[in-house]
């Protein structure tokens, strides 16, 4: 993730999954160094469409219904995306606009983190009683590192356990230290909800902030992305970070990053994943532009929306290879 393109440009390029969104059965530190959250997570792939589409695949149908699509014949893949406009155009005149397509795609979204939350809910409630404790979360996640103090690897994880204590007192709002499946969710993603926007960006600061002043300066944020390699020249990359830096972070122009503009850095006020990919899917497949998909023309470019075989046919001969 952190190759060329430096977050600015990846924060348009790319489904960025941030260290709050993924799996969570690793301590919270260990979860990646992406920063920028937004919506809900779209895909994890890369969004080049010079590669593939697998971006919008995921993003238009979700991660593992993607998977599926891509074992289908092309027939089968139209046939079952032909269903699938039928549902997205809401109110039924044949064809399908950016607010419908961007309604669908949020309810993707919100499918994936209802999901996930599931997924993750029965490892971590192991007394079944439809709620997770504290004490439930910490020995599942922590349990072996705190049963062999001196472990080998010297992990300090009392840090991790004391930030991931604090967001779970933070999403646990009626304070009974046990969390129902909303104030989990809220722990999991906590970027969807307002109320966990505070310690989304304290976890962020904290992280980076190396000199502990409770604000980000240059060097910590580029030291964040990049470590120097004494042989080679700083990439371009890294001093388009730089300008970012100075040009669009520090607002305020005292050298570095305050809450409020880091909070501005890792949730842009007016940046909507959901929205962006509506607008790529209509300019990929809007052949007579007027704003409007017909269902013909998303079946004409049934490859940009779902994958099939025939999409992935390089993959699947990639795959075949390794036998
Ligand atoms: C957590 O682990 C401790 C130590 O092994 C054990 O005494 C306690 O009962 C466990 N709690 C839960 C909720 O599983
Ligand atoms: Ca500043
Ligand atoms: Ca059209």
């Amino acid at each position: 993730m952190q190759s060329n393109s430096g977050r600015a440009t990846a924060l348009v390029l790319l489904g960025l999954c941030s260290q709050w969104q993924s799996v969570l059965s690793k301590p919270a530190v260990l979860r990646g160094k992406d920063r920028i959250v937004h919506d809900e997570v779209l895909s994890e792939k890369p969004h080049d469409d010079s590669l593939s589409h697998d971006y919008d695949h995921e993003a238009f149908l979700g991660a593992e219904e993607a998977r599926t699509f891509d074992q289908l014949s092309p027939d089968e893949s139209k046939a079952r995306l032909s269903k699938l406009v039928d549902k997205i155009d809401g109110d039924g005149d044949g064809l399908v606009i950016e607010s419908e397509l961007k309604h669908w795609i949020k309810q993707i979204q919100k499918r994936y983190v209802l999901d996930d939350v599931q997924r993750h809910w029965k490892e971590y409630d192991m007394n079944k009683d439809n709620h997770i404790s504290w004490e439930e979360y910490r020995n599942t996640t922590y349990g072996f590192y705190i049963e062999n103090e001196e472990s080998e690897d010297g992990f300090d994880y009392h840090k991790m356990m004391a930030r991931d204590e604090r967001r779970f007192k933070m999403a646990d709002r009626d304070g009974d230290l046990r969390m129902t499946q909303e104030e989990f969710s809220a722990f999991l993603h906590p970027e969807e909800h307002s109320h966990m926007i505070d310690i989304v960006i304290t976890e962020t600061i904290e992280d980076i902030d190396k000199n502990g002043d409770g604000a980000i300066d240059i060097n910590e944020y580029i030291g964040d992305m990049y470590s120097p390699n004494d042989d080679a020249e700083e990439p371009d990359w890294v001093r388009t970070e730089r300008e970012q830096f100075h040009e669009f972070r520090d607002k305020n122009k005292d050298g570095k990053m305050d809450r409020e503009e880091t909070r501005n850095w890792i949730l842009p006020p007016d940046y909507d994943h959901a929205e962006i990919e509506a607008k790529h899917l209509v300019f990929e497949s809007d052949i007579n532009e007027d704003g409007k998909l017909t269902k013909q023309e998303i079946l004409d470019k049934y490859d940009v929306f779902v994958g099939s075989q025939a999409t992935n046919y390089g993959e699947a001969l990639k795959r075949h290879e390794e036998f």
